[in-house]
């Protein structure tokens, strides 16, 4: 058991296959805090409205939360997109967990952390709303696509052209600008509030790097990365993996030193470009 002053998630996305709900409860279980922070998308509350998954790890994890809120440990859930149904009770607290919109948060050397969501810097989800629905899918179709395509030039005899590889790849160049757009708007944000950083979620690109004068921080997700934020008893931050052995997270970016992050690009989600 560790015990630490704060303890960041994002995107767990309970509620969907997608969750790594074991690796998740596995570093409940190891860590104690006297902070822990729900950043969004949670519960996805958006996809069960397609299918509902719910499988007793799901559970385990949200009793395990509330267990904390009862004990120890003061909660703050701040609700994503995906659980956005969960706005309602914003300014409501059910125990010692208190539903807010946003929230900063004051490390013990005495930083400013604005802590959001993000959806509301992202131009896609703000602007076009059925455009992230269309995304969900697309891959999928895609997928199937190629296949019945390829089948086809197969049985015509015809040599094709088009290939899902390099269709990605075009679109990872999107995604680049998309990702880069996304933490400018946020920490642009941040700087207006007059704090000394932000930490986010909700595009699932774990990392951290200073902006401008703001040192940014994303907790990632708990569906591929399992990325989260720790503040340690001394103040210091630090974005960690959850390992699939469960053995106790490897450490991402040292963010202590905010100077010198010259090698975040190798542990976020932007080397994915
Ligand atoms: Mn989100």
């Amino acid at each position: 058991m560790k015990r630490v002053r704060s303890l960041f998630l994002s995107d767990i996305h309970l509620g969907t296959r997608a969750c790594q709900a074991d690796r998740l409860l596995a570093f409940l279980k190891e860590y104690e805090s006297e902070y822990l922070y729900l950043i969004g998308d949670i519960v996805d509350i958006w996809a069960m409205n397609r299918t509902v998954y719910w499988p007793p790890a799901h559970n385990t994890i949200v009793q395990k939360i509330l267990r904390k809120a009862r004990h120890h440990t003061k909660v703050f859930f701040i609700p994503g997109n995906h659980d956005e149904a969960m706005r309602e009770y914003i300014g409501m607290s059910f125990g010692s967990m208190d539903v807010v919109a946003d929230h900063v948060h004051v490390t013990a050397t005495g930083q400013r952390l604005l802590l959001v969501h993000g959806d509301e810097y992202d131009q896609v989800t703000t602007c076009h709303r059925w455009l992230s629905v269309l995304g969900d899918v697309s891959y999928t179709v895609l997928v199937h696509l190629n296949r019945a395509l390829s089948w086809m030039r197969r049985k015509l005899g015809v040599g094709g052209h088009w290939s899902l590889a390099d269709f990605a790849k075009r679109n990872v160049l999107k995604a680049v600008a998309y990702i880069g757009d996304f933490e400018q708007a946020v920490a642009r944000t941040a700087k207006h509030r007059g704090v000394d950083g932000v930490i986010c979620g909700h595009i699932h690109t774990p990392v951290v790097r200073q902006i401008d004068d703001v040192l940014y921080y994303n907790c990632g997700d708990w569906v591929d990365n399992c990325t989260p934020i720790v503040e340690n008893a001394n103040g210091r931050m630090e974005l960690v993996r959850s390992t699939p052995e469960l053995r106790l997270a490897s450490v991402v970016t040292p963010a202590a030193d905010m100077t010198s992050l010259p090698h975040q690009a190798e542990s976020g989600g932007r080397h994915r470009s």
